[in-house]
């Protein structure tokens, strides 16, 4: 038996969203004949993951992003090693992919699956049960030897996600009813179309990770899937898709595999693959909320940073979704390397310019953080950026915080995610809080005063918040 790990991944009790990563690696493991537990730590409590843990499994998967999976990842792998010192544990998933070293320099982490874990997980069960494959011909492994060193194998070839197993059979077909909130706005469900995004962001993982390469499954799997998950009694979904599939020409395909299904849902496009009738077919086949990462309006900082997008481009888009009822956020990012102060600035102004022509839209500011592994990364460090040396302190690595010498030296921007983030998102957080909205309603209240006044200073509202933070924090790393 295997057991794949889903450690908690925010502070606040909302928003669980399926563990897509370990669910797709375990039906496709079920699919092999091996038999799979999971433990997604959101949604299930401990006796269950001791429970799994006394059926003494061959190995435990742990997934982990940047940010708290990474302390709640390390905290359970000791746990788990108490209870089962003998049993390997790998860890898979974007972040610790893209820092090898660093992963396997922890002493309970034995293995590190790079990037699909899928079929490289499979060889590595195979490897613990039969001695075969050898660990060094497995692709995609990276593995430590007997003296503490470390190996990092070729990369393993993309699979073809055409052939995957549907994700929510089996166990994870079991756990599914947890993460289902029918009669909410909110989706909690992912599904993945595609994966991969052929655009050139300097700042996103896609590069190292997908090659700049979009695979895409095809029309009559995604409806054959969709159908299945409304079966499952699901009625709203999130695309976990980076760029939704990447292309117009496919967002176009995807309206007459939608339509007649009662199926709402949510993804984040590029504001550049969307024009007016696309949009209104969006809204005829379910779609109920769109994210999109302009991150600028400065055509200089669009072309930095290779957004393949300009604010002409931008205009146009908030044109289109302006007048339609789907629920929008724009994401902004400040601080890229080499922004200077005024661009960070205009990012603000440009808040305000979005907030006039489209009131209902969300907006959230994001200071940029350099994450590795992306190519904008080996540019902050040159400009003074110092990551962390071990992997434990990327737990911290969130959006509420500031990474950056040069961002640190403007105080301004310091507590502009939230505050941002508290004016600008409303309606739509609201309606997936069942607790403390009144809280949340006040807090709105009094971001929106400070941002219309540029106050960001005396932030004592952030300093709550702050304190919840760090006492979650420390909770986490028991
Ligand atoms: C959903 C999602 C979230 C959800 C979390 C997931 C959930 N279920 O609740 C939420 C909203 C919480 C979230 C938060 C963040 N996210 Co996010 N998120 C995604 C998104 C859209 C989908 C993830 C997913 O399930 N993909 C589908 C699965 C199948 O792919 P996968 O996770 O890569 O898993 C495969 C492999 O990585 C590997 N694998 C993964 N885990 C394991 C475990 C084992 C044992 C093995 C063997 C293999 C393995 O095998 C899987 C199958 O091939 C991705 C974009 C994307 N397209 O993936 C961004 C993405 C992962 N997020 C990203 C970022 C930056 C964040 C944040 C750090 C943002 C921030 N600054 O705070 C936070 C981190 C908070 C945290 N620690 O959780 C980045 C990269 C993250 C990173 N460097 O780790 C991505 C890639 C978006 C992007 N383009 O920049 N995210």
């Amino acid at each position: 038996m295997i057991l794949l790990i889903f450690p908690n991944t925010s502070s606040f009790p909302y928003h669980v969203m399926t563990p897509l990563s370990i669910f797709t690696v375990g039906t496709y493991l079920e699919g092999r004949g091996i038999d799979v537990e999971y433990y997604d730590e959101r949604v299930q409590n401990r006796r269950e993951l001791d429970e799994a843990l006394e059926k003494k499994p061959k190995l435990i998967g742990v997934s982990a992003l940047t940010s708290l999976q990474i302390l709640r990842g390390l905290s359970l792998t000791s746990y788990v090693k108490q209870g089962c010192p003998n049993t390997p544990v790998v860890w898979g998933g974007v972040h610790p992919s893209m820092c090898p070293e660093q992963t396997l320099a922890e002493p309970p982490i034995d293995y590190l699956v790079i990037k699909e874990g899928e079929e490289t997980l499979y060889e590595l069960y195979q490897h613990l049960r039969r001695g075969r494959p050898a660990l060094n011909t497995i692709a995609g492994l990276a593995w430590k030897d007997k003296e503490g060193g470390i190996h990092i194998n070729r990369d393993r070839p993309f699979l073809d996600i055409e052939e995957l197993p549907f994700p929510y059979q089996g166990k994870a077909g079991e756990l599914l009813s947890r993460y289902l909130r029918p009669n909410t706005n909110f989706p909690t469900v992912g599904y993945q179309m595609s994966r991969g995004c052929p655009f050139n962001c300097r700042f996103c993982y896609n590069d190292f990770y997908h090659n700049r390469i979009c695979r895409h499954k095809s029309p009559s799997l995604i409806r054959k899937e969709l159908e299945r998950l409304i079966s499952l009694g699901v009625d709203n979904i999130f695309f976990y898709d980076d760029s939704m599939g990447g292309q117009k020409s496919f967002l176009r395909e995807l309206v007459p595999v939608m339509e007649g299904l009662a199926l709402k849902w949510s993804a984040s496009p590029r504001i550049d693959c969307i024009d007016k009738k696309l949009i209104r077919n969006f809204e005829k086949i379910g779609c109920q909320w769109l994210f999109f990462g302009l991150e600028s309006p400065l055509d200089h900082i669009l072309k930095y940073i290779r957004k393949g997008i300009t604010k002409a481009v931008i205009d146009q888009g908030v044109e289109i979704m302006r007048d339609s009822p789907i629920i929008v956020t724009y994401s902004l990012m400040i601080g890229f390397p080499k922004e200077i102060y005024q661009d960070a600035l205009a990012v603000l102004d440009f808040a305000d310019e979005l907030h006039r022509h489209h009131p209902s839209a969300e907006i959230v500011i994001q200071p940029y953080a350099p994450l590795p592994g992306t190519e904008l990364f080996e540019e902050a460090k040159e400009m003074g950026f110092e990551p962390p040396s071990r992997l434990v302190d990327w737990s911290y690595f969130t959006m509420d915080r500031i990474h950056t010498p040069w961002l640190s030296k403007w105080p301004l921007f310091k507590n502009v995610y939230l505050i941002s983030f508290l004016a600008f998102r409303y309606e739509h957080i609201l309606s997936g809080l069942r607790r403390f909205r009144w809280a949340y309603f006040l807090s709105h209240k009094l971001a929106q005063f400070r941002w219309r006044h540029r106050w960001f200073s005396f932030y004592l509202e952030g300093l709550v918040y702050r304190v919840y933070t760090q006492w979650q924090y420390w909770k986490a790393r028991k």
